[in-house]
């Protein structure tokens, strides 16, 4: 076990970080002091005397993986980047929650070095650290393969996670937890502030179980250190939180929970315990009493002794140099004796994608599902992107997440009679857990290994949060949906999906990719992948779809695909309709056409798998494609909200704004009008419209 050193001058620094915290929250007016103030103790602890980090290099592979999943307290990160040496500096502190400033409300992954992912909503930013444990074990085994386990890797690192009692309650937090216990996560460390106090006051009106009680069940090692004195006093007992942390290290075969009791905001001389110390600023006199208390001077904002910032600062420096040096002999050694790993690493490092051209698959004329293609493409590319893994929310069998002949990701005696793995394993299973499921995701994709993960595209609303915080941090997930519409049939309405599409394409920095048919779905994959400055949802359907026959005279190639929208085939003779559709829909625009062209009417088929690649053409690609004056006509099998702007105000949409029904999928699209005879009469109507 490593002695803890813990000198005045450490002590110091943390009542200067609480002070900071105080200071930078009363100086913009609005923040989250008291758990910064009352946690400044661990924080220091974490990033001054544990975690493995170099400041000066904040994405050294070697590092530990930190998450602050209470990301309203930001601050209890900031000013320990600020201590450290990250590249916060305190004019950064006075800045906080303002305009440009490195210092938001909330921690932004690729805004301030030091942040490895974005938090704030409760309870995303545990299932983040599970996430970070997942990938660090695949990574090492994909990397260091021939390094058992119990010998130290290169690839080894902790992940080091601060919740609090909102993350506790939030249902991300639970998944993921019930999850890592399953998976074993020994190199996971949580540590849970159980302070009691959330917005609304005491939890003990909402939330009352023992949580401790509740991750032993889920499988962690699990221990308490209290700092109340079971509610009769107060002592910032560092050494045992230390001697606590270094037992959950000890432990390699369990994720390890540490329990915290705190008071939120000690030592406030008369706020400490109070829930408006939550979020609220203090005022001058109570951060008066808090600096005298701690033995500043009253009088001075953000106090700047340059003894504690040497000390932290060089401290920091030191424990790098020698974590580095120590890691980069091992480094070294790894890449001599694995040169085909080195190769692979120094791809991965780059961001390098593979090109996949010759690896993908293309269908011949005939009829696949577009979630069975999606599978093939998978299986296929496996080999030449071994960096790709992924799975489900226990849909693989529906979803084709499966990359056939490999193994599960799974500690190896968690093997069932279906599926059996190790950590190098690629397919994930997440259970039925959408929510964690995306937030894992997005934390593995934040690293070397690219991840993707599906469920039907009616439980995207389940796990809506995490696609959000994908968009936002540009992360590139790749979300696998499929049963995307009333084809789904007999489940009826609960798994129809109906405002789903247009739902993702309102959010932004997410591209929605609804292919035609097989051959685009395998464009579709290629296009997504190649994408590592953000996210893909890839939204496939249940029901069969004849593959378009591209050798036909006047087809597009599948790989216009890449063009968000593109005219799979022209009309013959004079151009009188345009139908642009997606998805399973495009085969009922190509019967359509048919019949219109057997009747002289010249009709354009547009196929549209992808809206936001449409968009970002060149305005004369968009206008060849969807000229104006001519008649337009949308088939898509969810809402019409978003087709007026591609149609016009002539234009016909042929959507669905209602639920729909237990029925077979054939039934409900001839019921409600996703059929080629439907399509042909709005087509007419348009074109009357139009005169
Ligand atoms: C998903 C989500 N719901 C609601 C909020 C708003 N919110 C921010 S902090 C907070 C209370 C958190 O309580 P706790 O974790 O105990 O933090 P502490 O009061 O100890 O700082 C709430 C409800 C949020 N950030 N995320």
């Amino acid at each position: 076990m490593t002695e803890l050193i813990w000198s005045e001058l450490d002590q110091r620094a943390v009542d200067t970080a609480r002070i900071l915290a105080a200071d930078a929250v009363e100086k913009v007016g609005n923040g989250h002091p008291g758990t910064a103030i009352s946690l400044a103790p661990l924080a220091y602890l974490l990033y001054q005397k544990v975690m493995r980090h170099d400041p000066a290099d904040p994405r050294w592979v070697g590092r530990d993986r930190f998450v602050l999943s209470i990301g309203h307290s930001s601050l209890t990160q900031y000013t320990q980047l600020y201590l450290a040496g990250f590249g916060l500096e305190l004019d950064d502190l006075k800045a906080l929650r303002t305009e440009g400033s490195l210092t938001p409300g909330h921690p932004e992954y690729g805004h301030t070095a030091g942040v490895e992912v974005t938090t704030g909503p409760l309870g995303a930013g545990v299932a983040n650290a599970v996430g970070f444990a997942m990938a660090g074990r695949r990574e090492r085994a994909l990397l260091d393969p021939n390094t058992p386990l119990d010998q130290p890797s290169p690839f080894d690192h902790h992940v080091y996670c601060i919740t609090g009692d909102g993350c506790m309650q939030e249902g991300p937090a639970s998944e993921a937890s019930s999850l890592a216990g399953t998976q074993k996560l020994g190199n996971l460390i949580v540590i849970y502030d159980d302070n009691r106090i959330s917005i609304e006051g005491e939890t003990s009106i909402a939330f009352t179980e023992d949580v401790a009680a509740r991750y032993a069940a889920y499988g962690w090692h699990v221990q308490h250190v209290d700092w109340t004195g079971g509610g009769t006093s107060y002592s910032e007992n560092v050494e045992a939180l230390h001697d606590a942390i270094e037992a959950a290290k000890a432990v390699t075969d369990q994720p390890s929970f540490i329990k915290l009791t705190t008071v939120i905001g000690w030592p406030l001389p008369t706020k400490a315990g109070d829930h408006s110390v939550h979020g609220a600023k203090l005022g001058g006199e109570e951060i008066a009493g808090l600096k005298s208390e701690l033995g500043f001077d009253p009088a001075v904002a953000f106090p700047a002794e340059a003894d504690v910032l040497a000390h932290t600062r060089n401290n920091a420096a030191a424990r790098a140099a020698a974590a580095k040096a120590e890691w980069t002999q091992a480094y070294d050694a790894w890449r001599s004796a694995n040169p085909a790993q080195a190769e692979l690493f120094d791809r991965l490092a780059a961001g390098i994608v593979p090109d996949l051209s010759d690896a993908l698959p293309v269908f011949a004329p005939g009829k696949k599902a577009t979630r069975a293609a999606s599978g093939e493409v998978l299986t296929a590319i496996a080999d030449v992107m071994p960096e790709l893994w992924g799975g489900s929310a226990d849909l693989a069998g529906s979803n084709n997440t499966t990359m056939k002949g490999q193994k599960s990701f799974l500690p190896p005696e968690r093997s069932s009679h279906e599926f059996s793995g190790d950590f190098s394993g690629r397919v994930l299973h997440f259970g039925i857990r959408e929510h964690a499921m995306g937030n894992i995701l997005n934390a593995i994709n934040t690293g070397l290994t690219r991840a993707f993960g599906g469920t039907f595209l009616v439980f995207a609303d389940y796990m809506r949060g995490s696609v959000r915080l994908a968009a936002l941090q540009k992360i590139p997930t790749i979300f696998v949906w499929t049963h995307d519409s009333i084809g789904v049939g007999e489940d009826g309405p609960t798994h129809q999906p109906i405002e789903h599409v247009a739902s993702l394409r309102i959010m932004p920095g997410i591209d929605v990719i609804r292919p035609a048919d097989a051959n685009e779905t395998a464009q579709a994959w290629a296009l997504a992948l190649s994408h590592t400055d953000r996210p893909s949802a890839l939204i496939l359907s249940r029901q069969d779809l004849p593959i378009i026959d591209r050798d036909a005279a006047g087809v597009a190639p599948a790989t216009d695909v890449a063009k968000g929208a593109y005219t799979l085939i022209d009309a013959d003779g004079e151009l009188k309709v345009v139908i642009i559709a997606t998805g399973s829909e495009v085969s009922v625009a190509l019967d359509a056409r048919d019949a219109l062209q057997a009747e002289g009417i010249g009709t354009r088929v547009v196929s549209a798998p992808c809206l936001e690649w449409f968009n970002a053409q060149p305005a004369d690609y968009r206008a060849a494609v969807l000229p104006d004056g001519v008649a337009k006509v949308s088939v898509e099998a969810g809402v019409s909200t978003g087709w007026r702007e591609y149609v016009g105000q002539t234009g016909e949409i042929v959507g669905i704004d209602h639920f729909g029904e237990s029925a077979s999928g054939a039934v409900l699209f001839a019921k409600y009008g996703f059929t080629a005879e439907n399509v042909v009469a709005h087509a007419k109507t348009a074109m009357a419209r139009l005169g």
